[in-house]
């Protein structure tokens, strides 16, 4: 994702200009991981910008400090209205949110214990994550040779900055190969997810997605479109499952905030059903979006009005 600047940077409570929102190098979070982060859009509507279940987001982020034994000093709350203060401040109709909490200057050992734990937020313009063409068109991508880290070891609940060495590792690869996403087998050998996204498969019209069991982060995006589908009166299952379903599945998407909804046209080169967008892909792609720019009824109280 390019880096588009933008005015502000919220950093523990103060509204910073963007070039000064610096950390010191001795911060444990750049030496041993320890931060916990989301990543939320903000989207441009007719009643100006809404931002996508905002409180889902930040009970997220709450539960991944908890799993760190990090206190947020700030509620849930308060990170909602310094949110929606800092989309004001940088003037911005749509965007990438990331808070991220962090452990910072203390000391310089694995132990975070007594480390501080510090709060920033960063608010800017973006469009496309895997691109424009992406959406329409569909990606290719390729399964692995790394396996998402295994069930106790890292908490594949948590969303933190260290999980995210394990993405970079599967991503180099499958770049190098000329492939555009990763697609992880979790310990056991069945799929995870993609490097920052959840992964679905449709068979024979019903929408299949791993279980949480399978060391994947508990997407937002994967709820949102898990309703949507039961809605729409496709049945949904969550499977384990083995890598050889995705080579024969009909349709194949990724889903996350960064990524919205983005099909999958080949696995390892082998052609997903017909090689193009598959049906139910395309819906539930439609009714996405058309519930996130606010066209739609927001039957389930998810788009959080910035300037109501
Ligand atoms: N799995 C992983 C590993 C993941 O990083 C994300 C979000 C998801 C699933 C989807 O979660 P949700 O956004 O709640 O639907 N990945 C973030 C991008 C990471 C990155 O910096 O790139 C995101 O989409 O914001």
């Amino acid at each position: 994702m390019p880096i588009n600047e933008a005015k502000f940077i919220w950093m523990n409570g103060e509204f910073v200009n963007w070039w000064d929102a610096k950390i010191h190098i001795l911060s444990h979070v750049i030496h041993y991981g320890s931060g916990v982060f989301e990543g939320i859009r903000c989207y441009k509507t007719d009643k100006g910008p809404q931002i996508f279940r905002l409180k889902d987001h930040l009970i997220r982020l709450k539960n991944s400090a908890k799993i760190y034994r990090m206190e947020i000093p700030f509620s849930v709350e308060e990170l909602r209205e310094a949110i929606k203060e800092l989309i004001r401040k940088n003037s911005l109709e749509s965007a990438y949110i990331r808070p991220i909490v962090y452990r910072g200057y203390g000391t310089i050992s694995p132990n975070p214990l007594g480390v501080p734990v510090e709060v920033s937020i960063i608010a800017f313009d973006l469009g496309r994550y895997l691109g424009d063409e992406n959406i329409k068109k569909g990606i290719d991508v390729m399964v692995s040779s790394w396996s998402k880290f295994a069930p106790n070891t890292l908490p594949a609940l948590a969303k933190a900055s260290g999980n995210y060495l394990n993405s970079q590792l599967a991503l180099m690869e499958v770049i190098t190969y000329g492939f555009k996403e990763a697609i992880l087998l979790d310990y056991f050998g069945y799929v995870s997810e993609g490097s920052g996204e959840n992964i679905f498969l449709v068979k024979n019209g019903v929408l299949y997605t791993p279980p949480l069991s399978s060391s994947i982060l508990e997407g937002i995006t994967r709820d949102s479109i898990m309703k949507i589908a039961k809605e729409l009166g496709i049945e949904v299952r969550i499977e384990f499952i083995p890598r050889e379903a995705l080579y024969v599945a009909d349709e194949i998407f990724l889903v996350g905030t960064a990524a919205e909804v983005t099909p999958v046209v080949s696995v390892d080169k082998i052609k997903i059903g017909n090689g193009e967008v598959g049906e139910i892909t395309r819906l539930l792609q439609q009714k996405y979006s058309n519930i996130v720019e606010g066209k739609e009824e927001d039957k389930y109280g998810w788009l959080d009005y910035v300037n109501i």
